[in-house]
């Protein structure tokens, strides 16, 4: 495993209901830093070029609708396979799939209502910070408890 980046949000539906504050909470005590963070409601354009590998499918504009209608939590993450653990924080795709302990398995029910997004690949992580942030927006800094994170 490497050292990565990878993009997390918390979607509308996790930020009306309040849970910016938990999602964010088991990132930083898992021991991941955090580098960019950011309240967005980027438009419809930019979502769907977020998520352009699924333009055809018969769910898109109901996606595009529920990203658009509400603010977004943006936020990069680097860690240690930041990409793949930042998946299994989040849980399965559908909620009803999600293990309890997961985010989505924690507090969501419906697919298109699952309260956050992680990358599924170095490649895709690197693909959506470059979407959402400007690179002075990715802020360098040194964690003071790096030692007891790491060997
Ligand atoms: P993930 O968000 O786990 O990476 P994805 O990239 O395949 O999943 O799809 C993006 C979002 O689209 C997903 O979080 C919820 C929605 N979605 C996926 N599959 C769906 C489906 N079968 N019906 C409705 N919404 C779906
Ligand atoms: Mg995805």
């Amino acid at each position: 495993p490497a050292i990565e980046r990878t993009f997390i949000a918390v979607k509308p539906d996790g930020v009306q209901r309040g849970l910016v504050g938990n999602i964010i909470a088991r990132f930083e005590a898992r021991g991941f830093r955090l580098v960019a963070l950011k309240l967005v409601r980027p438009g419809k354009e930019h979502l769907e070029q977020h998520y352009a590998e699924l333009k055809d499918k018969p769910f898109f504009p109901g996606l595009i609708e529920y990203m658009n209608s509400g603010p977004i939590v943006a936020m990069v993450w680097e860690g240690l396979d930041v990409v793949k653990t930042g998946r299994a924080m989040l849980g399965a795709t559908n909620p009803l799939a999600s293990a309890p302990g997961t985010i989505r398995g924690d507090y969501a029910i419906a697919v298109g209502r699952n309260v956050a997004h992680g990358s599924d690949s170095v490649e895709n992580a690197e693909r959506e910070i470059a979407l959402w942030f400007k690179p002075e927006e990715l802020v360098d800094w040194e964690q003071s408890q790096k030692a007891w994170i790491y060997e």
